[in-house]
């Protein structure tokens, strides 16, 4: 069992309608790898759902407001409104391009979500949720402007990392509240900012926290959005400044007052509102009869949200909130993604160290390849590196060795020697084996697990490889055809199943291999149970549906990367980008090893000695020494004292085995800091995979943390 999910006895499908969401991009720049692997990963698990019967619609929409659009517009002398709409547009146009197929995408600057979120507004507004405040709001004098957001810069007062005006992006994460940030400085002119008194609109988020904390309890999806906030309730939560001193945005419901004549709401309020925009939208379409949005949003439909785990808090303890106090339903699930690196190294869109949408398409990939490469690479939650080699690898091993091989080498069979499907039942053996998978797909699909559902597909697959290898079917033609056509007859069903199973992650392909079988409709509107259906008596000819990428291929590309990196500059510094992780680069704040706290003596009879034997300071360097944070953690069956955790170790999480079991209330680790050796040679325990060493002291494993403000992924030097 993956410890992704928590157990339910609810699980999908539901009779109930489900919907699914991806993040909003912000309709300001290009799209790249980064924001594509939450948009593939939301529609992949949203086909997936529809596999298993699950009524589902898949919704988002651009986000148009706020600072991060603005700033961008200014920039290139236009109304924010153009800059969005052109963007949004683009992104309509791109979406397709990559199979992800939004049942509605809309955008948060439509009537309808206008609507919506100053209905919501004026709700917590009247149940008496919302208050007003003066506060210190950055201010540019020579500008003449407020500095909502990303107008400024500074330091990040919980983690001293640079920071924007309401994100830590390259430190802690926090979302950030007007005034927090430290030494100001506007983005508009460089000049340190000045702090002017205002007053604005607060949502007691604070009143909720022993309603988040329930919630938290029951919510599904990755563990990292259930432990963080966790840890945020625990610290005490702030309320939250619900606008800011700008134009573009939504205005205030009832906004005739003092003081809300010059001010919008903040762009994280309208934003998740367009979850709810967007279905309606699509219900508005279909007619309820066929989709009821408001059953779904008021009563008790299942709401999964696919995010960015920089964007946790927003989803799981603002979001929440907002949508508890207005009377509305909650979310089931919400699954938060690592990040993408590039080469080993955080993303930059300001370095160009990116894969962009636009570029992958123009090399000519399919866009399954991408899909299967950014869903089954890692879990959910962990960082996934791209490099073109290891898609290569990926592609070349998996998809044309495995999944492709098999069904070109099936269907070529059966179609030479049977003119299609050969005449038989299918096995009890494969019979068995297919229904496995689709056990094994169900079960992925509720513990949020992508690569999971990837698996049950190319496993599948593999035992195919394995079926007609053993079977020989080549050798059966002359001597025993009827036992030929018995396991060629089960090829074809195992690979009808696997594009069945793979429909979700590879929806081109799995159509294509449809269509060879001479299957009718599309693949995508069949249930899970249809891979056990016989195909047709009849088909054409096969073709290869995957293609192996060369080696001079991946020089070229690999060549083009690093040109354009070195021709961006390795020397600017700012990691402009949201999705972007901060270098491998410890601060000088990072946590000695040397503990200098001589407090109690234990009598040194009971110490180990220590050693005589010196190293020099390089081979203290060769141990890769990280703080971390773990995010689970379980007991071994089996095992007396081993228990099984999941580490955030910055830029991805580790899973490691410690004989802690006995010596530690395991349910109280989560959201705790330990420190962690990353570059330990990974073993196996118990037949559990350990990835690194937690490091503690003792007899009785005194776990070793830090005791300010390192971050998790700083390297302990
Ligand atoms: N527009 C993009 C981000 O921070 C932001 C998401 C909104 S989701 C409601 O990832
Ligand atoms: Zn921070």
């Amino acid at each position: 069992m993956s410890t992704d999910s928590t157990t339910t006895d609810d699980a999908f499908p539901t009779d109930r309608p489900a919907v699914v969401t991806c993040g909003l991009p912000y309709a300001n720049g290009d799209l790249h790898i980064g924001h594509l692997r939450g948009y593939i990963g939301a529609d992949a698990f949203s086909r997936a759902l529809e596999t298993l019967g699950q009524e589902t619609a898949y919704v988002s929409g651009s986000d148009m407001h706020g600072t991060p659009v603005a700033v961008n517009a200014e920039e290139e002398g236009v109304s924010p409104e153009e800059f969005a709409m052109e963007w949004h547009e683009q992104y309509e146009e791109t979406f397709p391009k990559f199979n992800v197929d939004f049942d509605n995408y809309g955008h948060t600057h439509d009537e309808t979500n206008t609507e919506f979120t100053q209905e919501i507004v004026r709700t917590l507004d009247d149940e008496g949720y919302v208050y007003e405040k003066e506060i210190q709001v950055a201010y540019d004098p020579d500008a003449d402007q407020y500095l909502p957001d990303r107008y400024v810069e500074g330091t990040c007062p919980y983690c001293g990392e640079k920071a924007r005006g309401d994100e830590c992006d390259e430190g802690c994460q926090r979302h950030l509240e007007p005034g927090e940030v430290e030494d100001p400085t506007s983005t508009i002119t460089g000049n340190a900012a000045e702090y002017r008194d205002r007053t604005h609109k607060f949502f007691e988020v604070s009143e909720f926290a022993d309603y988040l904390t329930e919630f938290l309890d029951g919510l599904e999806g990755t563990s990292n959005a259930r432990n963080q906030p966790r840890q945020w309730i625990e610290e005490g939560l702030q309320d939250w400044c619900l606008t800011r001193d700008m134009e573009w945005g939504i205005d205030y419901p009832n906004g005739d007052s003092e003081t809300t004549e010059d001010i919008v709401l903040y762009v994280w309020v309208d934003a998740p509102v367009e979850y709810i925009a967007s279905t309606k939208q699509y219900a508005d379409r279909v007619g309820t009869d066929e989709y009821d949005w408001e059953r779904v949003w008021k009563d008790d439909g299942d709401i999964v949200h696919v995010i960015g785990r920089d964007i946790i808090q927003h989803h799981t303890i603002f979001w929440p909130a907002m949508l508890e106090g207005a009377g509305y339903n909650k979310p089931r699930a919400v699954a938060a993604t690592g990040f993408i690196t590039i080469n080993g190294k955080g993303l930059s869109t300001s370095r160009n160290r990116a894969i962009w949408a636009k570029e992958y398409l123009e090399e000519g990939f399919h866009p399954d390849l991408l899909r299967y490469y950014l869903t089954t690479t890692g879990g959910l939650q962990q960082d996934v590196d791209f490099s073109w080699d290891a898609f290569q690898e990926k592609v070349n091993g998996e998809l044309v060795g495995t999944v492709g091989n098999f069904w070109y080498r099936s269907l070529l069979f059966a179609y030479r020697n049977y003119e299609g499907t050969p005449e038989a039942d299918v096995s009890e053996e494969v019979a068995e084996r297919i229904k496995g998978a689709i056990g094994q797909t169900r079960e992925a699909v509720n513990d949020y697990s992508l690569r999971g559902i990837g698996q049950a597909a190319t496993q599948l697959a593999q035992f195919g490889n394995e079926y007609i290898q053993r079977n020989e079917p080549w050798k059966l033609t002359d001597d025993d055809p009827e036992q030929a056509a018995q396991v060629i007859r089960d090829c074809v069903q195992i690979a009808k199943a696997v594009g069945v199973l793979l429909e979700p992650i590879a929806p081109d392909k799995a159509q294509a291999l449809w269509e060879q079988l001479g299957e009718d409709g599309d693949v995508s509107d069949v249930h899970l149970e249809d891979a056990l259906e016989s195909p047709p008596r009849n088909f054409d000819e096969p073709g290869e549906l995957f293609e192996k990428i060369e080696d001079d291929r991946v020089a070229e590309l690999n060549e083009k990367l690093e040109e354009r990196v070195a021709a961006a500059g390795d020397d600017d510094e700012s990691d402009d980008n949201e999705e972007t992780e901060s270098d491998d680069t410890a601060s000088d704040e990072s946590a000695a090893m040397a503990d200098e706290d001589e407090g109690e003596d234990a009598a040194t009879g009971d110490l180990e000695p220590l050693l005589e034997e010196r190293i020099g300071f390089e081979d203290f360097q060769e141990l890769d020494i990280r703080v971390g944070r773990i995010e689970s953690a379980e007991g071994i069956e089996g095992a007396d004292d081993l228990a099984k955790l999941e580490v955030d170790i910055g830029f991805e999480t580790r899973q490691v085995v410690a004989g802690i079991k006995q010596l530690h209330d395991l349910d109280e680790l989560p959201g705790e800091k330990c420190i962690l050796l990353a570059n330990m040679e990974p073993a196996e325990l118990f037949g559990v995979e350990s990835n690194g060493m937690i490091l503690a002291a003792g007899d009785e494993a005194d776990l070793l943390t830090t005791h300010d403000d390192a971050v998790v992924g700083e390297k302990v030097q």
